[in-house]
């Protein structure tokens, strides 16, 4: 069976109806390993860049906004890097159907998905599909170092005259 790397974001419905603990335990059962995680406030422009599939869709706009938690005010989402055998395919399983009506009701999105007014899918999670998409969306959500495991080649860059935060004192 195949060591395999998918991205997992709690979307901010999910964090807004405090469905975060309960996801992280309907997660457990796949016995799959965390190696990453991070609460992120999505930019417009990670929005853009993660549904770029979604681009020509009449919802997209809405989508965007969806991901950047600004239809439930709740401007942050969970991003994590699960690993193990078949990791793609269990989280998709446990997550169910992208339309929260049709999924399986004892599935994440079948137990707390809804259909919005204006017709977007919250479903609750994100998870990605296949290992290319798996791939593509790691590396947009992630650095190397923010990684517990090498699951991509990496390469060293040194920076010049980066502007970072730090900590004023330690
Ligand atoms: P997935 O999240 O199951 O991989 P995608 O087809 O990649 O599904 O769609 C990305 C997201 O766009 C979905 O999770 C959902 O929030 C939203 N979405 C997809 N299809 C529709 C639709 O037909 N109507 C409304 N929202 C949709
Ligand atoms: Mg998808």
């Amino acid at each position: 069976m195949p060591q395999q790397q998918t991205l997992i974001v709690i979307k901010p419905d999910g964090l807004v109806k405090s469905l975060t603990g309960n996801i992280l335990t309907r997660l457990s059962e796949t016995k799959l390993e965390i190696i990453a995680a991070k609460m992120v406030r999505v930019s417009e422009e990670l929005a853009r860049e993660h549904y770029q599939h979604m681009k020509d869709k009449p919802f997209f706009d809405e989508l965007v906004s969806y991901l950047q938690g600004k239809l439930h005010n709740r401007r942050k989402v969970l991003a994590m890097v699960y690993w193990g055998d078949e990791a793609i395919e269990k989280v998709r399983n446990l997550a169910g159907a992208t339309n929260p009506e049709k999924a399986d009701p004892t599935s994440i999105r079948g137990s707390y998905g809804r259909i919005t007014s204006k017709g977007v899918y919250e479903n609750v999670i994100h998870t990605s599909s296949n290992p290319e998409e798996a791939e593509r969306e790691i590396k947009l959500w992630f650095e190397p170092d923010e990684i517990i495991q090498d699951v991509y080649p990496t390469k060293t860059a040194v920076l010049d005259k980066v502007k970072k935060r730090a900590w004023a004192q330690i």
